[in-house]
């Protein structure tokens, strides 16, 4: 049987330091996002992760900022920056993915967050929309027609891949799961999804594409 459209799933730092049970990042019920994610996966022809992968003296954590507390804002790599608490160290427990995700069907992962200078939420480009991770050219390497994001978090790192996806790939149609994927804060959240409605992602569920 073949499928006329190719379609990815992208699953976005679904990682210790952002699951409650390390005291990093955690995003309120983050855990649960897991088990749909790992059924989702199985529906997916092309299956990519990303990693928040810190090193450990990267600018946007409070703690390299001398007198900004976490979650402060200020400017990091000349953007608007949120100081964050350390997180998703490289080489570290926090920076691993959670361990009830089924991380053996990830065909390709993709890290961000690596240059010290500048955050980078999105999967595709670094917070100035610059320094592409190679996801824009595997994606179309493979024939991607239509995108699905998960993971954490809807407000930061979902979202701005969700939006870099739009703008770099504007022939491809890109929804986010929102039962597979929980915001750091519900105000944020809320915000983000009228954003991305704005546009043009499609927010959905996961039973429509587990059903049937
Ligand atoms: C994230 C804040 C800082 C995310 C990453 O994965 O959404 N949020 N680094
Ligand atoms: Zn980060």
């Amino acid at each position: 049987m073949s499928r006329q459209v190719v379609s990815a799933l992208i699953v976005v730092d679904i990682q210790n330091g952002f699951i409650s049970n390390v005291d990093e990042l955690p995003v309120p019920g983050g855990h649960e996002v897991i088990p749909i994610t790992n059924r989702l996966l199985e529906r997916f022809a092309v299956r990519v992760a990303s990693q928040d992968w810190h090193p450990p003296d990267h600018g946007s954590f409070a703690s390299n900022n001398p007198g900004r507390k976490p979650f402060e804002t200020g400017e990091l790599g000349g953007v608007p920056q949120i100081f964050w608490p350390d997180h998703c160290v490289q080489n570290t427990h926090g920076a691993e993915f959670h361990p009830d995700f089924n991380q053996h069907l990830i065909q390709a992962i993709f890290r961000k967050g690596i240059d010290p200078l500048v955050d980078s939420y999105s999967t595709f480009t670094d917070n100035t929309g610059k320094n592409p991770t190679g996801l824009k050219g595997y994606l179309e390497n493979l024939g991607v027609r239509e995108l699905y994001l998960v993971g954490l978090a809807l407000d930061y790192c979902v979202k701005f891949s969700a939006l870099d996806a739009r703008r770099l790939l504007p022939e491809v149609s890109v929804s986010i799961i929102l039962d597979a994927t929980r915001p750091v804060d519900v105000a944020t959240g809320e915000e983000a999804k009228r954003e991305l409605l704005a546009a043009g992602v499609r927010l959905v569920t996961s039973d429509e594409l587990l059903l049937g």
